[in-house]
Protein backbone atom coordinates (compact mmCIF):
# COMPACT_ATOMS: atom_id res chain seq x y z
CA UNK A 1 0.00 0.00 0.00
CA UNK A 2 2.90 2.36 0.79
CA UNK A 3 4.27 2.23 -2.33
CA UNK A 4 1.21 2.57 -4.14
CA UNK A 5 0.66 5.59 -2.24
CA UNK A 6 3.66 7.24 -3.00
CA UNK A 7 2.84 6.64 -6.65
CA UNK A 8 -1.01 7.90 -6.35
CA UNK A 9 1.15 11.42 -4.57
CA UNK A 10 3.13 11.71 -7.13
CA UNK A 11 0.41 11.50 -9.79
CA UNK A 12 -1.47 14.16 -7.86
CA UNK A 13 1.24 16.68 -7.81
CA UNK A 14 1.79 15.62 -11.53
CA UNK A 15 -1.85 16.74 -12.58
CA UNK A 16 -1.35 19.81 -10.45
CA UNK A 17 -3.97 18.71 -7.71
CA UNK A 18 -1.06 19.83 -4.89
CA UNK A 19 0.50 22.92 -5.29
CA UNK A 20 3.02 24.96 -3.63
CA UNK A 21 3.80 28.68 -3.85
CA UNK A 22 2.05 31.10 -2.09
CA UNK A 23 -1.60 31.00 -1.67
CA UNK A 24 -4.74 33.22 0.18
CA UNK A 25 -7.30 30.48 1.47
CA UNK A 26 -10.84 31.65 1.57
CA UNK A 27 -10.49 33.19 5.09
CA UNK A 28 -7.70 35.50 3.77
CA UNK A 29 -4.90 33.52 4.84
CA UNK A 30 -1.47 32.83 3.83
CA UNK A 31 -0.38 29.00 2.75
CA UNK A 32 2.30 27.05 1.26
CA UNK A 33 0.42 24.56 -0.13
CA UNK A 34 -3.03 24.51 -3.02
CA UNK A 35 -5.09 21.26 -2.87
CA UNK A 36 -7.80 21.15 -4.93
CA UNK A 37 -8.96 17.05 -6.54
CA UNK A 38 -11.50 19.04 -8.46
CA UNK A 39 -8.93 19.06 -11.60
CA UNK A 40 -9.53 15.30 -11.00
CA UNK A 41 -12.69 14.99 -13.29
CA UNK A 42 -10.44 15.65 -16.04
CA UNK A 43 -7.86 12.57 -15.27
CA UNK A 44 -9.70 9.11 -15.13
CA UNK A 45 -7.23 6.89 -14.82
CA UNK A 46 -5.90 8.78 -11.58
CA UNK A 47 -9.39 9.03 -10.53
CA UNK A 48 -9.99 5.41 -10.64
CA UNK A 49 -7.06 5.06 -8.93
CA UNK A 50 -7.68 7.10 -6.28
CA UNK A 51 -11.30 6.39 -5.69
CA UNK A 52 -10.41 2.72 -5.75
CA UNK A 53 -7.05 2.96 -2.61
CA UNK A 54 -10.06 5.02 -0.38
CA UNK A 55 -12.46 2.49 -0.78
CA UNK A 56 -9.82 -0.15 0.09
CA UNK A 57 -9.64 1.50 3.58
CA UNK A 58 -13.61 0.64 4.60
CA UNK A 59 -13.88 -1.80 7.42
CA UNK A 60 -16.59 -3.41 6.36
CA UNK A 61 -17.60 -2.74 2.52
CA UNK A 62 -20.45 -5.73 2.13
CA UNK A 63 -22.36 -4.45 4.83
CA UNK A 64 -21.84 -0.41 3.04
CA UNK A 65 -25.49 0.13 1.48
CA UNK A 66 -25.36 3.65 0.71
CA UNK A 67 -22.03 5.73 -0.74
CA UNK A 68 -22.87 9.37 0.14
CA UNK A 69 -20.45 11.78 -1.67
CA UNK A 70 -20.14 15.51 -0.80
CA UNK A 71 -20.07 18.15 -3.58
CA UNK A 72 -18.04 18.77 -5.42
CA UNK A 73 -14.95 17.23 -5.64
CA UNK A 74 -15.54 13.80 -3.81
CA UNK A 75 -18.96 12.91 -6.33
CA UNK A 76 -16.88 11.91 -8.90
CA UNK A 77 -14.65 9.43 -6.27
CA UNK A 78 -17.85 8.10 -4.66
CA UNK A 79 -19.51 7.74 -7.99
CA UNK A 80 -16.42 5.03 -8.97
CA UNK A 81 -16.93 3.69 -6.16
CA UNK A 82 -20.69 3.46 -6.74
CA UNK A 83 -20.23 2.08 -9.99
CA UNK A 84 -17.54 -0.63 -8.72
CA UNK A 85 -19.50 -1.96 -5.87
CA UNK A 86 -22.82 -1.51 -7.48
CA UNK A 87 -24.17 0.50 -4.35
CA UNK A 88 -26.27 2.84 -4.48
CA UNK A 89 -25.02 6.10 -3.83
CA UNK A 90 -26.79 9.33 -2.64
CA UNK A 91 -25.47 13.28 -2.74
CA UNK A 92 -26.32 15.67 0.17
CA UNK A 93 -26.92 19.24 -1.83
CA UNK A 94 -24.77 21.98 -0.41
CA UNK A 95 -28.30 24.61 -0.20
CA UNK A 96 -31.95 23.05 -0.14
CA UNK A 97 -33.91 23.74 -2.95
CA UNK A 98 -35.91 26.36 -2.28
CA UNK A 99 -38.59 24.89 -4.63
CA UNK A 100 -40.08 21.34 -5.05
CA UNK A 101 -39.50 18.78 -1.87
CA UNK A 102 -36.69 20.89 -0.35
CA UNK A 103 -35.24 17.78 0.21
CA UNK A 104 -30.97 18.26 1.10
CA UNK A 105 -30.48 14.40 0.22
CA UNK A 106 -30.90 13.09 -3.12
CA UNK A 107 -30.93 9.21 -3.64
CA UNK A 108 -32.80 6.47 -2.93
CA UNK A 109 -32.67 5.43 0.62
CA UNK A 110 -34.54 3.94 3.94
CA UNK A 111 -33.94 4.68 7.39
CA UNK A 112 -31.54 2.82 8.69
CA UNK A 113 -29.51 2.34 5.52
CA UNK A 114 -25.63 2.22 6.53
CA UNK A 115 -24.05 4.79 4.89
CA UNK A 116 -20.03 5.66 4.01
CA UNK A 117 -19.32 9.21 3.21
CA UNK A 118 -16.63 10.01 0.45
CA UNK A 119 -14.93 13.73 1.01
CA UNK A 120 -11.83 14.64 -0.54
CA UNK A 121 -10.24 17.07 2.30
CA UNK A 122 -10.76 17.16 5.87
CA UNK A 123 -10.09 20.17 7.64
CA UNK A 124 -11.77 21.08 10.10
CA UNK A 125 -14.82 18.70 10.17
CA UNK A 126 -17.34 20.90 9.66
CA UNK A 127 -18.35 20.03 6.30
CA UNK A 128 -18.56 16.08 7.09
CA UNK A 129 -20.21 16.70 10.60
CA UNK A 130 -23.14 18.78 8.87
CA UNK A 131 -23.65 15.67 5.93
CA UNK A 132 -23.67 13.58 9.44
CA UNK A 133 -26.39 15.04 10.84
CA UNK A 134 -28.79 15.85 7.45
CA UNK A 135 -27.70 12.10 6.92
CA UNK A 136 -28.60 10.98 10.46
CA UNK A 137 -31.86 12.88 10.39
CA UNK A 138 -33.15 10.86 7.19
CA UNK A 139 -32.51 7.67 9.84
CA UNK A 140 -28.99 6.88 8.34
CA UNK A 141 -26.39 4.90 9.74
CA UNK A 142 -23.02 6.38 9.08
CA UNK A 143 -20.53 3.38 9.21
CA UNK A 144 -17.56 5.98 8.80
CA UNK A 145 -16.37 8.65 6.79
CA UNK A 146 -13.27 7.92 3.99
CA UNK A 147 -11.52 10.73 3.23
CA UNK A 148 -8.15 11.48 0.84
CA UNK A 149 -6.50 14.47 2.58
CA UNK A 150 -6.36 14.79 6.19
CA UNK A 151 -4.76 18.25 6.51
CA UNK A 152 -4.49 17.63 10.46
CA UNK A 153 -5.67 20.92 11.21
CA UNK A 154 -8.65 19.32 14.44
CA UNK A 155 -10.54 17.78 11.54
CA UNK A 156 -10.06 14.32 12.75
CA UNK A 157 -10.54 15.11 16.53
CA UNK A 158 -13.51 17.13 15.62
CA UNK A 159 -14.79 14.17 13.92
CA UNK A 160 -14.42 10.87 16.77
CA UNK A 161 -15.48 13.50 19.35
CA UNK A 162 -18.58 13.81 17.79
CA UNK A 163 -18.61 9.48 17.25
CA UNK A 164 -17.88 9.87 13.82
CA UNK A 165 -14.89 7.08 12.73
CA UNK A 166 -12.94 8.66 9.86
CA UNK A 167 -9.70 7.17 7.83
CA UNK A 168 -7.73 8.80 5.63
CA UNK A 169 -5.67 7.83 2.91
CA UNK A 170 -2.70 10.26 3.23
CA UNK A 171 -1.96 13.00 6.10
CA UNK A 172 -0.85 16.01 4.65
CA UNK A 173 2.63 14.74 6.24
CA UNK A 174 2.61 11.83 4.82
CA UNK A 175 1.93 13.77 1.56
CA UNK A 176 4.92 15.72 1.86
CA UNK A 177 7.13 12.82 2.95
CA UNK A 178 6.36 10.94 -0.10
CA UNK A 179 6.61 13.73 -2.21
CA UNK A 180 10.02 14.64 -0.72
CA UNK A 181 10.86 10.81 -0.70
CA UNK A 182 10.51 11.21 -5.08
CA UNK A 183 12.13 14.56 -5.00
CA UNK A 184 9.46 16.13 -6.84
CA UNK A 185 9.42 18.86 -3.69
CA UNK A 186 13.22 19.94 -2.59
CA UNK A 187 13.61 20.47 1.53
CA UNK A 188 13.04 24.07 1.82
CA UNK A 189 9.39 23.53 0.32
CA UNK A 190 9.09 20.55 2.31
CA UNK A 191 10.12 22.61 6.20
CA UNK A 192 7.89 25.09 5.03
CA UNK A 193 4.61 23.09 4.90
CA UNK A 194 5.27 21.35 8.12
CA UNK A 195 6.53 24.82 10.14
CA UNK A 196 3.13 26.20 8.44
CA UNK A 197 1.34 22.39 9.96
CA UNK A 198 2.89 23.43 13.11
CA UNK A 199 1.99 26.98 13.56
CA UNK A 200 -1.64 26.61 12.34
CA UNK A 201 -2.37 23.50 14.61
CA UNK A 202 -1.46 25.64 17.56
CA UNK A 203 -4.08 28.76 16.28
CA UNK A 204 -6.39 26.28 15.69
CA UNK A 205 -6.06 24.74 19.39
CA UNK A 206 -6.84 28.59 20.27
CA UNK A 207 -9.57 29.44 18.04
CA UNK A 208 -11.57 26.12 19.99
CA UNK A 209 -10.71 27.38 23.07
CA UNK A 210 -12.27 30.45 21.97
CA UNK A 211 -14.95 28.67 20.81
CA UNK A 212 -15.82 27.21 23.78
CA UNK A 213 -18.98 28.32 25.87
CA UNK A 214 -18.07 28.20 29.46
CA UNK A 215 -21.75 28.95 30.33
CA UNK A 216 -22.30 25.36 29.88
CA UNK A 217 -19.45 24.03 32.23
CA UNK A 218 -20.28 26.13 34.82
CA UNK A 219 -22.32 25.26 37.85
CA UNK A 220 -25.83 26.94 38.43
CA UNK A 221 -24.87 28.53 42.32
CA UNK A 222 -21.65 29.97 40.18
CA UNK A 223 -24.27 31.26 37.69
CA UNK A 224 -26.40 32.90 40.08
CA UNK A 225 -23.65 35.69 41.22
CA UNK A 226 -23.06 36.33 37.81
CA UNK A 227 -27.20 36.73 36.64
CA UNK A 228 -27.79 40.59 36.27
CA UNK A 229 -31.67 40.31 36.48
CA UNK A 230 -32.50 38.59 40.29
CA UNK A 231 -35.18 36.30 39.16
CA UNK A 232 -32.78 34.86 36.98
CA UNK A 233 -30.51 34.79 40.22
CA UNK A 234 -33.61 32.78 41.88
CA UNK A 235 -34.22 30.75 39.17
CA UNK A 236 -30.10 29.18 39.78
CA UNK A 237 -30.61 28.97 42.95
CA UNK A 238 -33.85 26.92 43.21
CA UNK A 239 -32.08 24.91 40.24
CA UNK A 240 -29.22 23.87 42.64
CA UNK A 241 -31.03 23.73 45.67
CA UNK A 242 -33.97 21.14 44.38
CA UNK A 243 -31.48 19.08 41.98
CA UNK A 244 -34.34 19.96 39.22
CA UNK A 245 -33.96 21.97 35.98
CA UNK A 246 -37.97 20.86 34.95
CA UNK A 247 -39.83 23.79 33.87
CA UNK A 248 -43.69 21.85 33.83
CA UNK A 249 -46.07 22.96 30.88
CA UNK A 250 -48.92 22.48 32.47
CA UNK A 251 -50.98 23.08 29.06
CA UNK A 252 -54.47 21.80 30.49
CA UNK A 253 -58.12 23.80 30.40
CA UNK A 254 -59.43 23.11 33.83
CA UNK A 255 -57.63 25.09 36.38
CA UNK A 256 -58.88 22.60 38.83
CA UNK A 257 -57.16 19.97 36.84
CA UNK A 258 -53.51 22.54 36.40
CA UNK A 259 -53.77 22.81 41.13
CA UNK A 260 -54.08 19.09 41.12
CA UNK A 261 -50.75 18.55 38.88
CA UNK A 262 -48.90 21.70 40.61
CA UNK A 263 -49.40 19.62 43.81
CA UNK A 264 -48.13 16.74 42.86
CA UNK A 265 -45.25 18.16 40.53
CA UNK A 266 -44.35 21.22 43.00
CA UNK A 267 -41.26 19.75 44.88
CA UNK A 268 -39.44 18.45 41.62
CA UNK A 269 -39.90 21.64 39.38
CA UNK A 270 -38.30 24.57 39.00
CA UNK A 271 -41.37 26.73 36.82
CA UNK A 272 -44.64 25.79 36.81
CA UNK A 273 -45.54 27.19 33.01
CA UNK A 274 -49.27 28.01 31.70
CA UNK A 275 -51.20 29.26 29.01
CA UNK A 276 -53.65 31.20 30.62
CA UNK A 277 -55.98 32.09 27.85
CA UNK A 278 -56.35 28.41 27.48
CA UNK A 279 -57.94 28.10 30.86
CA UNK A 280 -62.01 27.63 30.57
CA UNK A 281 -62.60 28.21 33.92
CA UNK A 282 -60.17 31.15 34.88
CA UNK A 283 -60.50 32.97 38.10
CA UNK A 284 -58.60 34.72 40.90
CA UNK A 285 -58.78 32.27 43.06
CA UNK A 286 -57.19 29.71 41.05
CA UNK A 287 -54.23 32.52 40.54
CA UNK A 288 -54.65 32.49 44.77
CA UNK A 289 -53.83 29.11 44.72
CA UNK A 290 -51.41 28.70 42.40
CA UNK A 291 -49.62 31.24 43.65
CA UNK A 292 -49.49 29.39 47.18
CA UNK A 293 -48.48 26.33 45.93
CA UNK A 294 -45.46 28.10 44.42
CA UNK A 295 -44.61 29.41 47.63
CA UNK A 296 -45.17 26.31 49.68
CA UNK A 297 -43.02 24.18 47.08
CA UNK A 298 -40.38 27.11 45.80
CA UNK A 299 -40.91 27.06 42.09
CA UNK A 300 -41.90 30.25 39.82
CA UNK A 301 -44.81 30.84 37.77
CA UNK A 302 -44.46 31.72 33.82
CA UNK A 303 -47.19 32.43 31.71
CA UNK A 304 -46.23 31.90 28.00
CA UNK A 305 -48.31 34.16 26.36
CA UNK A 306 -45.81 35.04 23.73
CA UNK A 307 -46.22 38.70 23.93
CA UNK A 308 -45.57 40.12 20.49
CA UNK A 309 -47.10 43.67 19.94
CA UNK A 310 -45.92 47.35 19.87
CA UNK A 311 -44.61 48.34 23.50
CA UNK A 312 -47.76 50.54 24.19
CA UNK A 313 -50.67 47.39 23.44
CA UNK A 314 -48.11 44.90 25.32
CA UNK A 315 -47.89 47.33 28.45
CA UNK A 316 -52.01 46.84 28.39
CA UNK A 317 -51.97 43.34 27.45
CA UNK A 318 -49.11 42.72 30.60
CA UNK A 319 -50.54 44.63 33.30
CA UNK A 320 -54.31 44.83 32.75
CA UNK A 321 -57.66 43.06 31.25
CA UNK A 322 -59.22 40.03 32.74
CA UNK A 323 -56.08 38.43 32.97
CA UNK A 324 -53.58 40.85 35.02
CA UNK A 325 -50.80 39.08 34.43
CA UNK A 326 -48.01 41.81 35.65
CA UNK A 327 -49.71 40.68 39.06
CA UNK A 328 -49.14 37.51 39.26
CA UNK A 329 -46.67 36.18 36.51
CA UNK A 330 -43.04 35.89 37.98
CA UNK A 331 -41.67 34.67 34.34
CA UNK A 332 -43.55 36.11 30.53
CA UNK A 333 -42.53 35.26 26.90
CA UNK A 334 -41.91 37.43 24.35
CA UNK A 335 -41.43 37.43 21.01
CA UNK A 336 -38.97 39.83 19.80
CA UNK A 337 -40.52 40.55 16.89
CA UNK A 338 -41.79 43.84 17.57
CA UNK A 339 -38.33 45.32 18.25
CA UNK A 340 -37.09 46.72 21.61
CA UNK A 341 -39.73 48.75 22.14
CA UNK A 342 -41.32 45.35 23.16
CA UNK A 343 -39.48 45.91 26.28
CA UNK A 344 -39.70 49.19 26.79
CA UNK A 345 -43.64 48.30 26.73
CA UNK A 346 -43.64 45.26 28.85
CA UNK A 347 -41.03 47.55 31.98
CA UNK A 348 -44.69 50.42 31.63
CA UNK A 349 -46.85 47.40 32.40
CA UNK A 350 -45.16 46.72 35.69
CA UNK A 351 -45.31 50.59 36.57
CA UNK A 352 -47.74 49.38 40.34
CA UNK A 353 -45.74 46.11 40.54
CA UNK A 354 -43.13 45.83 43.36
CA UNK A 355 -41.85 42.47 43.05
CA UNK A 356 -39.50 41.09 40.66
CA UNK A 357 -40.15 40.19 37.59
CA UNK A 358 -38.32 38.60 34.38
CA UNK A 359 -39.10 37.60 30.51
CA UNK A 360 -37.67 35.21 28.05
CA UNK A 361 -37.31 36.62 25.11
CA UNK A 362 -38.79 33.67 22.01
CA UNK A 363 -34.92 33.61 20.10
CA UNK A 364 -35.77 30.26 18.00
CA UNK A 365 -38.82 27.85 18.17
CA UNK A 366 -38.93 24.35 18.83
CA UNK A 367 -41.35 23.89 15.69
CA UNK A 368 -40.95 22.35 11.73
CA UNK A 369 -40.07 25.11 9.73
CA UNK A 370 -39.89 27.74 11.75
CA UNK A 371 -39.44 31.70 10.59
CA UNK A 372 -36.64 32.58 13.59
CA UNK A 373 -33.24 32.07 12.34
CA UNK A 374 -30.41 34.40 11.34
CA UNK A 375 -30.21 37.51 11.89
CA UNK A 376 -33.83 37.40 13.80
CA UNK A 377 -31.60 35.15 16.26
CA UNK A 378 -28.81 37.58 16.29
CA UNK A 379 -30.83 40.92 17.07
CA UNK A 380 -32.88 38.59 19.61
CA UNK A 381 -29.77 37.99 21.47
CA UNK A 382 -28.30 41.70 21.33
CA UNK A 383 -32.21 42.86 22.75
CA UNK A 384 -31.61 40.55 25.57
CA UNK A 385 -27.83 41.42 25.94
CA UNK A 386 -28.98 45.21 26.08
CA UNK A 387 -32.25 45.05 28.69
CA UNK A 388 -31.97 43.91 32.75
CA UNK A 389 -35.41 42.63 32.41
CA UNK A 390 -34.71 39.98 29.98
CA UNK A 391 -33.29 36.51 32.04
CA UNK A 392 -32.77 34.39 29.07
CA UNK A 393 -33.96 33.01 25.93
CA UNK A 394 -35.76 30.58 24.82
CA UNK A 395 -33.99 28.74 21.78
CA UNK A 396 -33.14 25.27 21.02
CA UNK A 397 -28.99 25.25 20.43
CA UNK A 398 -26.11 27.01 22.67
CA UNK A 399 -26.78 30.63 20.87
CA UNK A 400 -25.42 32.77 23.49
CA UNK A 401 -22.39 32.38 26.18
CA UNK A 402 -23.32 34.69 29.17
CA UNK A 403 -23.32 32.82 31.83
CA UNK A 404 -25.81 34.99 33.69
CA UNK A 405 -28.18 34.07 31.45
CA UNK A 406 -31.20 31.20 30.91
CA UNK A 407 -31.30 28.94 28.30
CA UNK A 408 -34.94 27.81 28.44
CA UNK A 409 -35.94 24.84 26.05
CA UNK A 410 -39.24 23.66 24.64
CA UNK A 411 -39.54 20.34 22.83
CA UNK A 412 -38.84 17.36 25.21
CA UNK A 413 -40.05 13.83 25.26
CA UNK A 414 -38.08 10.74 26.59
CA UNK A 415 -37.73 10.13 23.08
CA UNK A 416 -36.90 11.92 19.90
CA UNK A 417 -40.01 12.80 17.92
CA UNK A 418 -43.26 15.06 16.95
CA UNK A 419 -46.49 15.47 16.85
CA UNK A 420 -49.05 15.74 14.02
CA UNK A 421 -48.99 20.07 13.94
CA UNK A 422 -45.37 20.71 13.57
CA UNK A 423 -43.74 20.31 17.54
CA UNK A 424 -40.52 18.97 17.32
CA UNK A 425 -39.48 16.46 20.12
CA UNK A 426 -35.51 15.96 21.61
CA UNK A 427 -34.07 13.72 24.67
CA UNK A 428 -33.78 15.75 27.80
CA UNK A 429 -30.18 14.32 27.47
CA UNK A 430 -29.42 15.81 24.26
CA UNK A 431 -31.20 19.21 25.12
CA UNK A 432 -29.07 19.77 28.16
CA UNK A 433 -25.62 18.35 25.49
CA UNK A 434 -27.22 21.63 23.04
CA UNK A 435 -26.96 23.78 26.19
CA UNK A 436 -30.87 23.96 27.69
CA UNK A 437 -30.65 24.98 31.42
CA UNK A 438 -34.04 24.84 31.97
CA UNK A 439 -36.58 22.15 29.93
CA UNK A 440 -39.74 22.73 28.81
CA UNK A 441 -41.96 18.81 29.44
CA UNK A 442 -45.67 18.79 28.21
CA UNK A 443 -47.21 16.29 26.95
CA UNK A 444 -44.77 13.77 28.01
CA UNK A 445 -46.13 14.55 31.36
CA UNK A 446 -49.47 15.79 31.44
CA UNK A 447 -50.21 12.67 29.04
CA UNK A 448 -48.60 10.28 31.16
CA UNK A 449 -50.84 7.64 33.31
CA UNK A 450 -48.72 8.05 35.91
CA UNK A 451 -48.02 11.37 36.18
CA UNK A 452 -45.56 11.40 39.35
CA UNK A 453 -43.70 8.70 37.66
CA UNK A 454 -43.18 10.83 34.70
CA UNK A 455 -42.23 13.78 36.34
CA UNK A 456 -39.43 11.61 38.57
CA UNK A 457 -38.17 10.55 35.46
CA UNK A 458 -37.71 13.81 33.49
CA UNK A 459 -36.11 15.55 36.50
CA UNK A 460 -33.76 12.81 37.19
CA UNK A 461 -32.42 12.62 33.39
CA UNK A 462 -32.14 16.41 33.19
CA UNK A 463 -29.98 16.70 36.22
CA UNK A 464 -27.93 13.60 35.42
CA UNK A 465 -27.31 15.21 31.88
CA UNK A 466 -26.75 18.48 33.64
CA UNK A 467 -23.93 17.11 35.84
CA UNK A 468 -22.34 15.50 32.72
CA UNK A 469 -22.27 18.63 31.24
CA UNK A 470 -20.37 20.26 34.01
CA UNK A 471 -18.14 17.69 33.60
O1 LIG B 1 -40.55 27.21 20.61
C1 LIG B 1 -41.35 26.92 21.50
C2 LIG B 1 -41.59 27.78 22.57
C3 LIG B 1 -42.44 27.36 23.58
S1 LIG B 1 -42.58 28.34 24.97
N1 LIG B 1 -41.96 25.71 21.50
C4 LIG B 1 -42.82 25.31 22.47
O2 LIG B 1 -43.31 24.18 22.40
N2 LIG B 1 -43.12 26.17 23.51
C5 LIG B 1 -44.11 25.79 24.55
O3 LIG B 1 -43.60 24.66 25.26
C6 LIG B 1 -45.48 25.39 24.02
O4 LIG B 1 -46.34 26.48 23.93
C7 LIG B 1 -45.94 24.38 25.06
O5 LIG B 1 -46.55 25.06 26.14
C8 LIG B 1 -44.67 23.75 25.57
C9 LIG B 1 -44.36 22.42 24.92
O6 LIG B 1 -45.32 21.47 25.20
P1 LIG B 1 -45.20 19.93 24.76
O7 LIG B 1 -46.52 19.33 25.16
O8 LIG B 1 -45.00 19.92 23.28
O9 LIG B 1 -44.04 19.36 25.54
Amino acid sequence: MKNELKELAVSLFDIDVVKFGSFKTKVGLETPIYIDFRVLIAHRKILKQISRALWKLSSDPDNVQQICGVPYAALSMADVIADDTEKPMIMRRKESKNHGTKKLLEGVYAAGDKCVIIEDVVTSGTSILEVVADLKNEGLEIIEALVIMDREQGGRDNLEKSGVNIKSLFTLTEMMEYLLSADKIDQSTYDKVIDYLKTNKASVKIQEEEKKNTRLTTDFLSRSKLAKNPLAKKIFEIMNEKETTLCLAADLTSADEIIKLAEIAGPHIAVLKIHVNIIDDFSQIFIKQLKSLSLKYKFLIMEDSKFGDIGNTVSHQYSKGVYKIAEWADLITVHPVAGPGIIDGLVAGLNDISEERGIFLVTEMSSKGALTTGSYIEQSLSMGDNSKLVVGHVCQSDLFKNPGMIQLTPGVKLSKDSDDLGQQYNTPESVVNCGADLAVVGRGITQATDKISAIIKYKDQLWSAYKNRLS
